[in-house]
């Protein structure tokens, strides 16, 4: 157990409005779920992009992570970091633990990118003259994956085993179309975020990041 209480960095006033959609929540899941307690600085937009953190973060983004003489960023590398630190995210087989870690790219390079590429469309690009055209191929992608992800799924409750940093990446990537027709075309895929969603690590990580959206909107 590392001796320092790590630092996360997020949003000071989230632009997603506390539904959990900025990516810090995947690391405060990830603490939440192996029992690490953790402190969180609050940036601005401004504050992201200063010298000082800069340092931690070349893209001048959140989340980061600092615990002792380590400052990391990239949200998926936080989440490995803790996954291989502490019991209950990986699993001690080595070809089963492989295969999560396959999982967390397969989250993040392989799904994650026309979900994400989607969400800014639609805030970015909403009144270009293309716009259909794009939103149509972007979502003719993300039925491609979600429909090999669900046929993989089947009616298993995790994707490989137990509960792992693998599943943890990919519901916070499907909670971005969860609501939505291209989730709810799989019912499996949607019952997976809701079982994920009511894990009581999750369910803190996210009542936490809300905690912070609503007292920045009470302080104006
Ligand atoms: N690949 C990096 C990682 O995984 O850590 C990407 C980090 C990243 O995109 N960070 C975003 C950020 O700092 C926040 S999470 N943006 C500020 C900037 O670039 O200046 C992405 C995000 C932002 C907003 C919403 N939202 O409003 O719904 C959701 C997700």
């Amino acid at each position: 157990m590392p001796s320092h209480v790590p630092t996360i960095t997020a949003f000071e006033r989230s632009p997603d409005r506390g539904r959990g959609l900025a990516r810090d929540l995947r690391v405060r899941w990830a603490l939440e779920e192996v029992g690490q307690p953790y402190e969180v600085r609050l940036l601005s937009f401004a504050e992201m992009k200063e010298p000082g953190h800069r340092a931690i973060h070349p893209f001048g983004q959140v989340p980061t992570y600092e615990a002792g003489a380590l400052a990391l960023f990239e949200s998926g590398a936080i989440v490995l970091h803790i996954a291989e630190r502490h019991a209950g995210l990986l699993p001690q087989d080595p070809d089963a633990r492989a295969r999560s870690i396959a999982w967390m790219f397969a989250a993040l390079n392989t799904v994650e990118p026309p979900i994400f590429e989607r969400a800014l469309a639609t805030i970015l690009e909403r009144d270009e003259p293309w716009y259909a055209a794009r939103l149509a191929k972007l979502e003719d992608a993300i039925r491609l994956r979600l429909g090999d992800l669900a046929r993989r799924l089947g009616e298993s409750e995790w994707l490989d085993g137990a509960f792992s940093a693998g599943d943890l990446l990919m519901v916070t990537v499907l909670r971005r179309v969860a609501g939505s027709p291209l989730l709810d075309a799989h019912p499996n895929l949607a019952a997976y975020v809701a079982r994920a969603e009511a894990r009581p690590a999750y369910r803190r990580a996210f009542d936490d990041q809300l905690a912070v959206f609503t007292a920045a909107s009470d302080g104006g």
